[in-house]
Parts: C-alpha cells; structure tokens; sequence
C-alpha cells in the first residue's frame, strides 16, 4: 500500500467525488481501486463502488438470446445517461466561462463598507460567464446578439454577483414586459426558426410597438453585438445600484468593465461566415488564450453620483434604457479582473454556474428600477427548476467560499450533513448554532414614497429616443453606415410590410437621415410617417466614449495573425514576418494545404497549424500571404485560396504578400491600398495590422 503512487481523485477520469467526504476519504478510496484494478488504472466501478468487469457486453442469455434485467451495470449506466442534460438557461444559454480574480486598486472607502471595494490589493475569486441571449446551448458563438457578462465574487462577505450585458441599456424599462421581449427574438413558436436571430417578423413586431426599446436597437444594430473576441468587449451592470458607508449614506452607482485589450468587433458579413467556419469561435478564442497564459483581463469603473446629481439629469437613471454619459459622471477605475484558468469540467462549472443579480454583500444595495426589481426575483426561480432544488448553492461553483451556515435544512440533493438537534432560532439548547450579526446585511432606509399603489409607468420614463439620437450622433461615420445598414438588413429579412414601414417610422425620431438611409435600403418609394412621440426627443452632446472604432486601441497584442505557406515558401520571410507579430504581440499561425505542413525554400520542414480548407482567413485578425512563384500559380485555381485571400480583403484586414503570391492575389481580385503592402516592409504590415482599413469598405459593399 505504502509502495503505491497516490493519486488525487481530480485526476482519475470519471472519478465521481463527494465533497460531503473528507479529502483523505476519498484518496484512500482512490488507493483501494488501484490496488482493485491491480494496475495504474482505477478500477471502473458503478455509482455504489461495485468494480465493473465487462464494460464491453451486457448480460444476456446465451449467445443470441436477449439482455437480461438483472444487469445492473447496464440499468445504471443507461440510466444515468438518459438524465445528463438539464434545462437549458431560458436565455443566455449558449455561453463561455472561465475562474479567476478581482483585485482592486483604489479604495471606495468613502462610498461603501463593501470589503472588496475598500480593501487594495486583496484578489477575491470569480467566476465569468459570457453569453449570448437568444440562441440555444448548442448555437453559434457569431450571432448578432446582446454578450452576457455575469461575474461571480466569492467574496470574504458572501458571493456577489453582476450579471450585466456589454451594453449598458437594456430593451425594456419594466420586468412585466421580458418574457414577451424574449418570445418575440426566440424562434417563432409555430416554425420553430429562426435560431439565435433577431432578423424576423415577431422580433421587429414587438420592437415596433415598443417605444423604449430605440435605444437599445441602437447598440443592437451596432458592431456592439457582433464582437471580434470575449476578450474584446465591455461589461456593465445596467442598473443603477447603491453603495452604502459606514454612516449609513448612499451613493448611487454604475458598474463598467472595459477590456484592456480594447473594443473589437467584427463586420458582419465576417460574422456570417464565422458561423459556419467555426461555431465555436469565442470559446475557442476564450480557451486557447486562457491556456497560452495570455489571460484577458479588464479594468473595473464607476459612475458614482447623488440623488441631487441625479435629480439633474435629463432623465431617470432607473429606467434601464438610458444611460449616464462619461462625460457627465465620469468613469473612475477601482480594480481589475483577471481571468486565469479554464474550468475543469464544463458541465459542472459553466453550466451549473447560478448567477441571481440579488446576491449582494453588506455595503451595496439595489435601486429602484424596476427592471431590476423584477429580476432580483426571476434568477433564484429559474435555478430551482435548471437544477433541480433548493440546494444548488451547495454545487461547488455556486458555493461561497468563506463560512455560511444557517438554520436551512434538507430538500433535494442535500449534500452537508449538519450536526445536532436545532435547526431553529431563537434556541437555546446549542450554544454554536449559528445567530444574527450587527456585521449583517442591512437594506438602505430609503424613504418610501407616500404614493397610492398601481401599476404605473413614471412620467420621467417617457422619453423613448433622445438617448437613441445620442448613440447614434456620436459614432464615427463607419460605425453609423453599420448601424444603418444591420437595420436594411434585419428589416429586409422582415416579410410583413408594416412592420418594416413601423420601424422606420421610429427611426424618423432618432434621426432623419438614418431613416432616409434605411428607408433607401429598403427600397421604400415614401419614407413612413413617425409615429406619436410621448416626449419630443432632445439634442444631448455627442458622447464618443459610446464608440468602437473611435476607441480602438492601436495594438496587436491579444490578436492572431495568419500565414499562408507552400512548398518552396520563402523560410527568411516566414521567419521575419513571424518575429514582427510576436515583438508586436499578436500570435502567429501557420495555413498550409495540408495538415502535415511544407518544404521550406531552404529545404526545411515548416509544420502547419491548420489546413487551409478548414483555415479561413476568417479566423485571422490580418494575414500574410507567402508563396513561390509555382505555389503561387497553383492556389490561383484553388477556391479556398483565393476566399482566403479575397475574404481577408472584404473583412477590410491587412495583407502582406510576396511576390510568389501576386497571381493569387490577382485572382482573388485584390487591390493594392494601405491595407495591402510587401511582405518585406514589415512595418507597414504590422501597422496596418493594427486596425481595419475603414477606407476600403465603400468600395467594396453598399452600405446603407
Ligand atoms: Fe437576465 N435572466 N433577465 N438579464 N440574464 C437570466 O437566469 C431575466 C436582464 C442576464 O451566464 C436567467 O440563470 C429577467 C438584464 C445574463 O448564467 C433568467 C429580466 C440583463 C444572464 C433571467 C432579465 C440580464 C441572464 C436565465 C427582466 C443585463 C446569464 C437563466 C427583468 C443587465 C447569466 C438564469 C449566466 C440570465 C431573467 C433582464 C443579463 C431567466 C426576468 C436587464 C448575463 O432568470
């Protein structure tokens, strides 16, 4: 025994482990299978320890007589398959997560008793789940679609979680309204499609007759919904929270991630196309990051203001579709989130992760928006069904990870094994049980408002488009020719006529021109009449802290660089091009025709990382094309070669290419322009790199 090689049961595949055992429990255990399995193996067994012997063959009677009930092994092995999947999420199904921590840089002392917002340069774990909304689990990672953004704090005070969205607005101002809003984007009820698609009839049938909802529409029609990676987008909480000090004052606040390797997004018909080329696009981008130990992270703002500054504003900072421009309440950095390490099991982590925007530690509290409001109830509710019972806190991602306990018992699935005979409070029979803290979680006293009850909308949540305009009006012409056109091409995908005539009509409040140039898209003889306005809309000052392109930040670093290659591929430029993106940050990757890779000029092996059918340029943030004059002439009559090329050249990415190259350039169709440059003026490549060239766009689609 004392001979054998221990192990921990994480690492035995297929180990089932209960955390209600003791670590040493389960590594005797561990030890006993060895030796059961008479090898380095574990020895399989069934769910009640029973070694298996034949995981090849059920029972039968006879040679070729039927299977017999008595199998066990078989019953409980089909059976326990036949209940892997659980409900999926409602929305938000489809998502990527990832552990790692927050730590902050600059004390909110003054603001909040919140120790993770006071304390400099603790790290509190997390766990990050990012989404999208509307499709299935098993959906595509490209859709055009709102990015979940929920982080999990296991904090020293108990888990806090902000489950916010990469824009900061929401399409509607009271909960009532979700479960038609989420209807309206599924697929349609009676055809079952479109699948993770707003671009239909009962997505813009519903958006048409909701005024609110033009803000966000917006963001959605923006380069906000389609980002180039997870690494690349911004987070905010939405709503407006309270923090609460020592003296028991408030202040309100917005939360904001903002991704230190700034906002990317890609254009759309490079979303089309990643779709197919790869479902997986974000995860994978997610996880091979994670695993190169090139860990995303992102800084941690506030907006943090007064119920007199808030009383200025010209709107209501609790309805949920308004936003508070930076340039108004600025954004102050705190801290930073790291994400370091994929999780073990997918299942057990990222689909079993419990988010419920009102777990909230002592020193924060809610608002009263009642977008908020309706969701502090809907998360606790829909984990009971997804998993099952009352007791999912107690799955080890959902878990805290300071003490809890309380005088909650049983139900299904419970996993501690509490000690003692009271589970009630006051008592007086059991000096440890657990009692009330002055440390404890008190709710701000805000004072209610002596009003009658009703179900009321406030007047101040009327103006449905003079935020809408601001979005609008401050991107960069690029940016705005995006929105217009997704807005052409969503509505043209709409067959009902009147709901197409309906939303432009709105348009026509957020800015004429836009609704000219969608009417245009369209193919509109008149551009239809407005609707009635609650509010005429107001001209707020452009915001450009709301852009994309505009805030780019000039790097490669975090982004991949794709290099086309042959046989008799010239070796000093595929080395120098290489050592150009790696000093400016960016990783490399090698495409050839076959997996097994090439024949160098200089007679060397140059193994490829992916085989260029199943490599598109899509995958690539900007490419380098390097071929001898044969490989040259031959991926001229190759189709994949030439989409390669030409696919680069339409998602307005840098080109660097040899001479071998110019006849697959050529057939590709391609230009020269800044974008396109010698492989050899390696500056100018990695330059170009940097961003996309905006320029080349017009020239190439029409844009509405
Ligand atoms: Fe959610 N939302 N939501 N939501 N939401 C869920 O909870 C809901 C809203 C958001 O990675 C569900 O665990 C209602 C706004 C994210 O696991 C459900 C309302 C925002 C995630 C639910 C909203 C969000 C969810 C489905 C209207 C941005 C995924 C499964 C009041 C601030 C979290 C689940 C994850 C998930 C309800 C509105 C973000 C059904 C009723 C606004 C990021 O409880």
């Amino acid at each position: 025994m004392a001979t054998k090689k221990k192990t921990t049961p994480r690492k035995r595949p297929g180990a089932v482990r209960s955390d209600a055992r003791s670590a040493a429990d389960r590594r005797g255990n561990g030890d006993e299978l060895h030796q059961r399995s008479g090898g380095t193996h574990p020895a399989l067994t069934t769910n009640q320890g029973i070694p298996v012997s034949d995981n090849q063959n059920s029972l039968r009677a006879g040679h070729r007589g039927p299977s017999l009930l008595e199998d066990f092994v078989l019953r409980e092995k089909i059976t326990h398959f036949d209940h892997e999947r659980i409900p999926e999420r409602i929305v938000h199904a489809r998502g990527s997560g990832a552990h790692g921590y927050f730590e902050l840089s600059k004390s909110l002392q003054r603001y909040t008793t919140a120790r993770l917002l006071t304390e400099v340069g603790v790290r509190t774990p997390v766990f990050t789940r990012f989404s999208t909304v509307a499709g299935g689990a098993g959906s595509v990672d490209t859709p055009r679609d709102v990015r979940g953004f929920a982080v999990k704090f296991y904090t020293q005070e108990g888990n806090w979680d902000l489950v916010g969205n990469n824009i900061p607005v929401f399409f509607i101002q009271d909960a009532i309204k979700f479960p038609d809003l989420i209807h309206s984007v599924k697929m349609e009820p009676d055809r079952g499609f479109p699948q993770a698609a707003s671009a239909h009839d009962t997505f813009w049938d519903f958006i048409s007759l909701t005024p609110e909802a033009m803000h966000m529409i917006m963001w959605a029609m923006s380069d906000r919904t389609i980002p180039r990676s997870l690494r690349m987008i911004e987070g905010f909480g939405i709503h407006s929270f309270r923090l609460i000090n020592r003296k028991g004052e408030s202040t309100f606040v917005k939360f904001h991630w903002r991704p230190r390797l700034g906002l990317q997004s890609t254009v759309w018909d490079e979303a089309v196309k990643l779709a197919g080329a790869d479902p997986d696009f974000h995860r994978r981008d997610l996880f091979e990051s994670i695993q190169s130990g090139n860990f995303p992270e992102w800084d941690f703002g506030v907006q943090l203001f007064t119920q007199e500054q808030a009383d200025r504003f010209p709107f209501d900072h609790l309805d949920a579709t308004k936003l508070i421009p930076e340039e108004l309440v600025p954004l102050q950095i705190i801290g930073r989130m790291v994400l370091d390490r994929w999780p073990d099991n997918f299942f057990a982590e990222t689909e079993q992760v419990a988010y419920c925007p009102a777990n909230i530690v002592p020193g924060i509290d809610f608002s009263n928006d009642p977008l908020l409001q309706g969701r502090l109830f809907s998360y606790l509710d829909t984990q009971l069904l997804r998993l099952g019972g009352p007791n999912f806190h107690q799955i080890p991602v959902n878990a805290p990870k300071c003490p809890f306990a309380n005088l909650q018992r049983d139900g299904h699935m419970q996993m501690a094994v509490p000690h003692g005979r009271v589970s009630y409070e006051p008592s007086s029979l059991q000096p440890d049980t657990p009692r009330e803290t002055t440390a404890g979680f008190s709710s701000h006293a805000t004072p209610a408002e002596a009003e009658d009850k009703g179900r009321i909308r406030a007047d101040t949540f009327a103006d449905h488009y003079s935020q809408a305009r601001l979005f609008f009006r401050s991107q960069t012409p690029p940016e705005q020719a995006h929105i217009a056109s997704a807005l052409v091409f969503e509505l043209s995908k709409v067959e009902t006529v009147h709901v197409r005539a309906a939303m432009v009509g709105h348009l026509r409040h957020v800015d004429p021109e836009l609704a000219r140039r969608v009417a245009t898209g369209l193919g509109m003889a008149q551009i239809p009449p407005a609707p009635a306005a609650a509010v005429a809309p107001i001209d707020m000052k452009p915001s450009p802290a709301l852009q994309i392109i505009g805030k780019m930040k000039d790097t490669l670093v975090g982004r991949v660089i794709g290099i086309l290659v042959n046989d008799g591929s010239s070796a000093n430029t595929v080395r120098n091009l290489r050592k150009a993106a790696e000093d400016a940050g960016a990783r490399v990757k090698i495409v050839a025709p076959r997996v097994g890779g090439v024949t160098l000029d200089n007679g060397k092996p140059l193994a490829a990382d992916g085989q260029l059918a199943g490599t598109p340029s899509l995958v690539f943030d900007a490419v380098a094309i390097v071929l001898s004059d044969e490989g040259g002439e031959l991926l001229a009559q190759e189709a994949a070669a030439v989409d390669f090329v030409r696919d680069a050249y339409g998602h307005l990415k840098a080109i660097a290419f040899d001479v071998g190259a110019t006849a697959l350039l050529q057939a590709g169709g391609i230009d020269e322009d800044a974008g396109v440059v010698m492989a050899n003026d390696r500056e100018a490549f990695i330059a170009a790199a940097r961003t996309r060239q905006w320029d080349r766009e017009p020239l190439l689609r029409t844009l509405a």
